[in-house]
């Protein structure tokens, strides 16, 4: 017997559009999930979405025997500048397979731990810029964006961007900002749409082409002079080969492959950053552990990483309470499936996981809406039901990044504890998100101090290698 999924109701023609905020549509999800509970129905413009945002619904749809990633209707928009790029694609195209199997190596903890001496090199740039902003309000999206868009380049494409020697912010950042905000809004306009609103689409395409120059002349650039010893993503996509059948990627999946992960590599990791921030300044006691473990260590390196713990604990319960990709969509293999509860699902029906409300399913996390770190310390986190944590998406889709966003954001954290304090310009300050597909703290601005008397972050850097050498 099948049970009716709850739905608002719908008005003519629009159906349940008008619940959905187009500037913040993950809070409109999290509203109707308030209301409707663990199952929601909607219809948007003739189209069915059901929303999820119970443990027992996303750990039903996790089993990926019967349910698999299908872009959802943003993340089909992005495909006019990401192809079939990993993230992208989808599964049955011969790319996503191909492109895994060759990158999936790029991104194992070997090449990840190889990686540490470029994060520490951005970062220390970042550092090198916050002493010259002793005292005077910055927003701090902003250098997390310079961060980890250099961050991405370097390790993945040896390739500077140099984003902490200029004021403003390099011109792929304006045109993916404008891209990723398009192609949400373009999910409530119907196809025909692009017809009609011609001076958009034309500035859609104009910023695609763009996008696709740098990645084009990137590419170009390398093949003329191959890295001497370079083993990074770009060599291993030009050079890789499939091990079973020895294809390789062509040059147009490896330009989607630049887009994608110069757009996952950052975004994402740099929203992560900013609630890291705003986490640790509203909660006293974290940054206090936070401080102490950084100066328990000393220095961040390459052998000691692992040691954060409470570092780690802090990225996870952000991740818990702000996932920065705040929702993903699967849909069913077989004709229909019946879910918990006994709601029937059709295949073709973008099933969405809420998961800023997954992640706040009272009956897995004791006080949900507190930021306590320390739930996940101590087994806290092996211990958690399946799926009730899901940052990172799920099964074989899953974010191949994860390591590479986890280690840098150690890195990011661990050294800016060490240097400065940090405080919130207005003490009162209330999180704000704004969404971009990903979701950032809106108008957060901190001040920083140095913490020790006199000198640079230079001099403290240099001093602490000498005395590496005597000792
Ligand atoms: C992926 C991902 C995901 C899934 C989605 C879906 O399902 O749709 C998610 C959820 C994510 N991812 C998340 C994240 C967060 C963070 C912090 C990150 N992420 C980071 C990063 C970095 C990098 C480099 C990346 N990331 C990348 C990526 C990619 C490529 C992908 C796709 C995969 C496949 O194969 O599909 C992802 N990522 Fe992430």
């Amino acid at each position: 017997q099948i049970t009716p999924i709850p739905q608002p109701p719908e008005s003519w023609l629009l159906g349940n559009v008008k619940e959905i905020d187009g500037d913040l549509p993950i809070a409109s999800f999290n509203r109707l999930c308030d209301l409707y509970g663990s199952i929601v129905k909607l219809n948007i413009v003739g189209r069915t979405v059901v929303l999820l945002s119970s443990q027992q619904m996303v750990n039903h749809v996790s089993d990926q025997s019967k349910f698999h990633k299908v872009p959802g209707r943003a993340l089909k928009e992005v495909r006019a500048f990401a192809g079939d790029g990993l993230f992208t694609a989808y599964d049955e195209e011969p790319n996503w397979l191909l492109a895994h199997k060759i990158l999936v190596p790029a991104f194992g903890p070997v090449a990840i731990r190889n990686m540490f001496p470029q994060m520490e090199d951005i970062a220390t740039q970042m550092l090198f810029r916050w002493d010259h902003y002793t005292g005077q309000p910055f927003d701090v999206a902003d250098q997390f964006t310079r961060l980890t868009l250099d961050t991405i380049a370097l390790c993945a494409f040896d390739l500077r961007f140099n984003s902490f020697h200029t004021d403003s912010m390099h011109p792929f950042i304006e045109d993916m900002n404008y891209l990723l905000k398009a192609s949400s809004d373009r999910t409530s306009y119907p196809e025909w749409s692009k017809k009609v609103f011609i001076f958009q689409e034309a500035e859609y395409q104009k910023r695609v082409a763009s996008l696709h120059k740098l990645c084009d002349d990137i590419i170009a650039a390398r093949k003329k002079k191959p890295g001497v010893g370079v083993n990074d993503l770009l060599t291993r996509m030009l050079e890789g080969k499939d091990p079973d059948t020895g294809a390789q990627l062509s040059d147009e999946n490896i330009r989607y492959q630049l887009v994608t992960f110069l757009v996952a590599g950052h975004e994402t990791t740099s929203g992560l950053l900013s609630f890291v921030t705003y986490y640790l300044l509203k909660n006293p006691s974290a940054y206090r552990k936070v401080r102490e473990e950084v100066d328990a260590f000393g220095q961040v390196t390459q052998s000691n990483f692992h040691q954060f713990k409470y570092i780690d604990a802090v990225l996870k319960e952000t991740l818990r309470l702000c996932p920065t990709a705040p929702a993903y969509s699967v849909q069913t293999r077989a004709a229909k499936e019946i879910l918990p509860g006994g709601y029937q699902v059709e295949a073709g029906t973008n099933l969405v996981v809420v998961v800023p409300k997954l992640h706040r399913d009272p009956k897995v996390y004791e006080d949900p809406e507190v930021f306590k770190p320390e739930r996940f310390l101590d087994g806290g986190f092996e211990a958690l039901p399946p799926n009730s944590w899901k940052p990172f998406g799920n099964g074989q889709r899953a974010c191949i990044g994860r390591g590479f966003a986890m280690q840098e954001a150690v890195i990011a954290i661990a050294s800016i504890f060490k240097h400065f304090d940090l405080q919130m310009v207005d003490p009162a300050y209330e999180l704000h998100i704004k969404q971009n597909l990903t979701i950032k703290p809106k108008d957060f601005q901190i001040t920083v101090r140095p913490r020790r008397r006199g000198g640079t972050i230079l001099t403290d850097l240099l001093k602490s290698v000498c005395l590496q050498r005597q000792g």
